[in-house]
């Protein structure tokens, strides 16, 4: 399949949650092929789901114990197969979540290597006679003592989740080999989790004294050898293909993902990075209940568009993922102005230089489910951090609130198709509880109304193919001290936009600067969320939440 993946757009789904089509706790194969009509009215080009492998799922599938299977629960090689006909029947292909950093202990190599120091897949792994002072990203030192050898192994997330060793060139050959299998067998992209810790720094020193960061990450984050094994991948398995590649980048630099990203380097096509999601981490802590910083991520975001753009590299752009709570209950108003402000926040984003990536359920403006009850929590992060939190004595309402801010499982709910039982993601008891709204936010009633969130997206998708300043345009930002307005300007020789948000919902006041100048210029509303959006941009009192786009020829 051949497509220009710089006017993509790439739909998220997250197979566990998104339908099951035997009443089941858990989504399945079937259930996404059910959809495909659904994904294909929105207008997307790529379908990202997150692993589907074999998987003791205790990281949900991020923790693989046999790339070459299905996990029986999502159904059958024969039915991905068949996804992935129906699919291209309807334009569209399919990303696999390739996860190499680290394989779950389930998986037969670490099997092996555990069993003795000498054994042939011991080397396959990262073993040391003394823990340092890592730390896993999911709580907890990153060593796990192994009783049979009397070693440590190296888990940068959960303890079932060891660490490959790049460094033994028989692990990168299978990874290699095992990513040509999905190729051949249709797979049209990859997406690589945390892609840039794959290479250690081999000495393993403790991360102290002077700038340390204490957790290690400073050894690991975009490491030593990470390009030369990007480059290695690119020639094993992309070159010469039409697979697109995007690499999930944690912690990094916009120089590292110029380098990943530009095409000249033959490594991704291009990167997510996560600096503008962790504005509501005041002093870089995620497990605190916090507004967020509208300045700096205005500020982020414009960094990143510009940098990139210099560098010639490619961002992945997005808001929402399974790892992240719901745009809308975060960044923008999740009770009187849902729809406003969903809408405000789609074309944000959508008007940005990059390849957007939508998140299942964010099309229709999903919610927070706002659970109360730490039983009503599965991710495996968060009960880490529970029991963590506990321990250390903060008390059971502080990290409630925090943990209903912040959980993973915020957008891990089942997709909210209908106002039937479950949301109409199965008869059956789904795996994790339905956020209570869904009998008002879902698909079906989003489809009856020509102005809901779900057409504003459709429309945006619809955009991108046709308006070129929205891919090639330089990105400009206007008034970066308003305490509300997200404004900026996209442009080349012929054409422009100006794209006007307000972030609050209160009236705002924009006013162009004087030094912007479009006269002699055609000025058109390209997009907007309320129905009478001024046709004047010079000066406009926003309402709450507003958002419109101008374009000019
Ligand atoms: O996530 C990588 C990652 O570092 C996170 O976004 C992580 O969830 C966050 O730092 C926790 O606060 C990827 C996957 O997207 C995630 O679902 C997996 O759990 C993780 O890798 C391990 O494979």
């Amino acid at each position: 399949m051949k497509k220009d993946w710089k006017k993509s757009v790439v739909y998220q789904i997250y197979p566990k949650s998104f339908r099951s089509s035997c009443g089941k706790s858990t989504g399945d194969l079937k259930g996404i092929i059910e959809k495909l009509d659904y994904l294909a009215f929105l207008g997307v080009d790529y379908l990202w789901l997150t692993p589907i492998y074999k998987s003791p799922q205790h990281d949900n599938g991020y923790d693989v114990s046999d790339y070459y299977a299905i996990d029986e629960s999502y159904g059958t090689m024969k039915e991905f197969e068949e996804l992935i006909t129906e699919a291209k029947k309807r334009d569209m292909g399919i990303m696999m979540d390739i996860v190499v950093n680290h394989t779950s202990t389930e998986h037969k190599w670490f099997q092996e290597a555990r069993k003795s120091k000498d054994n042939p897949y011991r080397n396959f792994y990262i073993w040391r006679d003394e823990p340092n002072n890592w730390q896993s990203k999911f709580g907890g030192s990153a060593w796990q003592y192994d009783q049979t050898t009397g070693q440590y192994y190296l888990h940068l997330f959960d303890q079932t989740q060891a660490d490959l060793n790049w460094e033994n060139q028989d692990v990168r050959r299978e990874v290699y080999n095992m990513m040509k299998f999905w190729a051949e067998k249709g797979v049209s992209g990859f997406r690589l989790d945390v892609i840039n810790l794959i290479s250690k720094e081999p000495s393993f020193p403790n991360d102290t004294g002077e700038g340390a960061t204490q957790d290690g990450r400073k050894y690991y984050t975009d490491g030593p050898r990470v390009h030369e094994f990007l480059q290695e991948m690119h020639r094993e398995v992309f070159e010469g293909t039409n697979i697109i590649t995007v690499g999930e980048m944690s912690s990094t630099t916009i120089d590292n993902c110029i380098k990943y990203s530009n095409p000249d380097r033959k490594e991704l096509n291009m990167t997510f990075s996560f600096h503008h999601l962790k504005v509501d981490y005041p002093d870089g802590q995620k497990w605190v209940k916090a507004d967020f910083d509208f300045l700096r991520l205005k500020e982020i975001m414009s960094e990143w568009q510009i940098g990139m753009h210099q560098g010639g590299g490619w961002n992945a752009i997005f808001w929402c993922n399974h790892d992240q709570p719901r745009i809308v209950s975060r960044f923008g108003n999740d009770t009187r102005y849902r729809e406003e402000s969903a809408k405000m926040l789609a074309t944000a984003l959508h008007m940005l230089q990059g390849t957007p990536y939508i998140y299942q359920g964010e099309e229709i403006g999903m919610t927070n489910p706002q659970f109360e009850k730490i039983e009503e929590y599965r991710d495996v992060e968060t009960l880490n951090i529970y029991k963590m939190k506990n321990r250390q004595g903060e008390s059971h309402a502080e990290i409630m609130e925090a943990i209903k801010q912040k959980s993973r499982d915020n957008s891990r709910t089942p997709m909210q198709w209908n106002d039937s039982a479950n949301a109409g993601f199965s008869t059956g008891t789904p795996w994790i509880n339905p956020a209570p709204n869904y009998q008002e936010i879902n698909v079906k009633k989003a489809m009856q109304d020509p102005h809901s969130i779900l057409y504003h997206y459709k429309k945006l998708i619809e955009l991108r193919k046709t308006i070129d300043v929205i891919t090639n345009g330089n990105y400009e930002l206007l008034l970066k001290d308003h305490p509300r307005i997200w404004a900026y300007i996209r442009s080349t020789e012929n054409e422009a936009l100006l794209v006007v948000n307000n972030f609050y919902g209160e009236e705002a006041e924009f006013t162009l600067p004087d030094e912007v100048n479009w006269k002699g210029w055609k000025s058109e509303v390209l997009i907007s969320n309320y129905v009478n959006s001024p046709e004047e941009y010079k000066h406009i009192s926003l309402r709450p939440y507003e958002s419109i786009v101008y374009r000019f020829t």
